[in-house]
């Protein structure tokens, strides 16, 4: 489909239900469908694997990443494993070492269990990537901007060095969404996402999705999707078209908010450190203006001088941002990464890479600014 981002994420992969005109996808509330003969039937046999709900939510994913296949899963875990099911014992993968925790948990908890190496390298520098290439390496996985310190990587160069070595290169597009990077026009061969956060964006639905051009790769995933099963159900995928509607208005709000916060905060008193790429002495400040059209609605901070104690008590005082996991949706969230969401990651790999214990994250949702700035006045004073 040729039209522009809006367009898309409001009518990609939909259309008016053809026996009643419904102008909203259905909830498609089944496991099953009917089959006139063994194998006759409208292209939906069990829910498990298709399902016309999720169907039209992966259709409409797959737009907004300029990608051709959309899948949907249970979770943004779920999305990451079946990409890893791609690999055989032996098989290297080359990563960030600035990564979300469940991240870095599935893959040295669970599949190097299976065999599989992971090199962690800063993906800030393409030579880092490209020194640990090996006859092994079958993937690059990186994430950009980083979570929780907004490193960025460069895509293009990344996917240079992954197209040059034969290797599969994915990109968990999370932080940024769709609507500020598309990894696929960039040389990614698979996006992810964690559904849950911006794409969603209300903080009611956990899901995850992967989208690519190749049809060959996209057999080889809906093979693993559809025989290990971790697929969302019809409701979670009508939420999340339903999220998706407003998609871009939402992320213009969350990077002029993010964009007034960080700006609060960059000469704060109690502020050590911050990260935000929008800002000029940002490593990868360049760039994020290369491929993100805006900046995003993720800050975090360091506090100065700040213990755990004295951390945990400033995290814990705001009234209008929520002390919570995730991030994206409306509502403002602070998260303290070293004991929630990167608290699998070993204290000496996390602190090696900033994930301090008064390191703050910060999820800037679409409230009016002058109230997040007064609760951000109140809390660190
Ligand atoms: O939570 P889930 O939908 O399974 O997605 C996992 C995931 C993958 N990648 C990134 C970059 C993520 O941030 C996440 C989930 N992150 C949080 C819950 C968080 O608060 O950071």
């Amino acid at each position: 489909m040729g039209y522009k981002f809006a367009t898309k994420a409001i009518h990609a992969g939909q259309h008016a239900d053809p026996t009643t005109g419904a102008v909203m996808t259905p909830i498609y509330q089944t496991s099953t469908y009917q089959q006139a003969a063994p194998g006759d039937h409208k292209g939906y046999e069990y829910s498990r694997g298709t399902n016309p709900t999720r169907k039209a939510l992966e259709d409409c994913l797959a737009a907004l990443e300029n990608g051709t296949y959309g899948l949907a899963f249970s979770s943004g875990m779920a999305a990451t494993e079946t990409v890893l099911k791609l690999l055989k014992p032996g098989d290297e993968v080359i990563t960030g070492d600035d990564l979300y925790g469940g991240s870095y948990r599935i893959f040295t908890n669970v599949f190097e269990h299976y065999g599989i190496k992971f090199h962690f390298v800063n993906t800030s520098d393409p030579e880092r990537i490209a020194e640990r290439i090996s006859s092994a390496t079958r993937l690059i996985w990186v994430e950009t901007p980083t979570n929780p310190t907004l490193k960025l990587a460069d895509i293009e160069a990344i996917g240079k060095v992954a197209k040059e070595a034969g290797v599969l290169f994915a990109v968990d597009n999370t932080f940024a969404s769709p609507y500020l990077q598309n990894p696929l026009d960039l040389g990614a061969d698979i996006v992810m996402h964690s559904v849950t956060k911006y794409i969603g964006g209300h903080s009611d639905v956990v899901m995850g999705a992967l989208v690519v051009n190749d049809r060959e790769l996209y057999d080889r995933l809906f093979f693993y999707y559809n025989a290990c099963g971790g697929t969302p159900g019809p409701q979670d995928s009508f939420l999340v078209l339903r999220g998706i509607k407003t998609l871009h208005l939402r992320m213009r709000a969350h990077c002029e908010n993010g964009r007034k916060v960080a700006e609060y905060l960059k000469n704060h008193p109690r502020v050590e450190k911050i990260y935000w790429p929008g800002f000029e002495d940002h490593p990868g400040h360049n760039i994020a203006k290369k491929q993100m059209r805006d900046f995003g609605g993720m800050v975090s901070i360091v506090l100065r001088g700040a213990s755990l104690e004295d951390t945990f008590k400033v995290a814990a005082s705001f009234k209008v941002f929520t002390l919570a996991e995730s991030l994206g949706g409306v509502e403002s969230l602070i998260n303290h990464p070293a004991t929630m969401t990167h608290g699998s990651i070993p204290r000496e790999v996390r602190e090696k890479v900033g994930v301090v214990d008064n390191l703050i994250r910060i999820s800037v949702g679409v409230e009016d600014i002058e109230d997040l700035l007064a609760d951000l006045e109140q809390a660190l004073g």
